[in-house]
């Protein structure tokens, strides 16, 4: 019974995160869906991240979280468009609410939708919210083994960011070990070794996401 009413909301979900998809297609939109445990460093490599894509890419941010708006201030204060959507208790986004929330965006003059979840590397996995690519964030400090126990966020992103890398000194982290555990979860996963400390690697995640963006314009145009 459970299964049952797990498989119809999640089918519900996808209905809604295609119409989504299709959405943002429709207004040339490239759109990334960050995902990690809690405290990994997702709003610290937006803050660094947002600096380098402006002014020649146009971003707004859609953060998540149980509770607090203090993620969508920080955005705020750094001189960035964003809104928090607060889940109330849930433990990830949903399809329905960036659907809701992205009614009342100007999406026309954007390049970019960036959503950040709420800090969980197991419910996000399973709500598809119509994104072109999840990137999924593990910190240094969190264990090279992560890749292996949850495995269906590795599996589902298209580029991990293997974040804090100036702690490495510090720690027993074996950076090997956790990269070939998540390329053996997804041989097609890119890595970016990152810091907001150092500005490591934050040249080549800006490449990575002009690319797509240039990409996903040019699809658009062939149709
Ligand atoms: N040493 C180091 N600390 C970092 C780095 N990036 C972020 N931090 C620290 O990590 C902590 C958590 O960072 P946040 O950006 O709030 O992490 P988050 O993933 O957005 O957290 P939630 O939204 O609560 O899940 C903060 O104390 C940051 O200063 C980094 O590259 N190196
Ligand atoms: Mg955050």
């Amino acid at each position: 019974m459970k299964i049952k009413l797990e498989e119809k909301v999640l089918s519900e979900n996808d209905k809604i995160a295609n119409q989504n998809r299709d959405l943002f297609k429709e207004k040339n939109l490239y759109v990334i869906n960050i995902i990690s445990s809690p405290g990994a460093g997702k709003t610290s490599i937006l803050e660094k991240f947002l600096y380098k894509l402006s002014p020649d890419i146009t971003a707004y941010v859609l953060i998540g979280d149980v509770q607090t708006e203090n993620d969508a201030r920080r955005i705020q204060d750094a001189g960035y468009d964003a809104r928090q959507i607060i889940t109330g208790g849930a433990c990830h986004l949903n399809a329905q609410m960036i659907g809701k929330n992205v009614e009342s965006i100007d999406l026309e003059r954007l390049d970019m939708l960036i959503i950040e979840n709420v800090g969980n590397l197991v419910c996000p996995a399973a709500y598809d919210l119509g994104e072109d690519d999840k990137i999924v964030v593990l910190s240094v400090t969190e264990g090279e083994d992560k890749p292996i126990k949850y495995p269906a966020i590795f599996n589902k992103a298209t580029l991990m960011l293997l974040h804090k890398v100036d702690l490495l000194p510090h720690l027993k982290f074996d950076k090997k070990k956790a990269i070939d555990y998540a390329l053996a979860v997804n041989a097609q996963l890119k890595v970016i070794e990152t810091s907001c400390v150092t500005g490591e690697g934050f040249d080549e995640l800006f490449q990575w996401v002009r690319s797509n963006i240039n990409m996903k314009k040019a699809r658009k145009h062939k149709v």
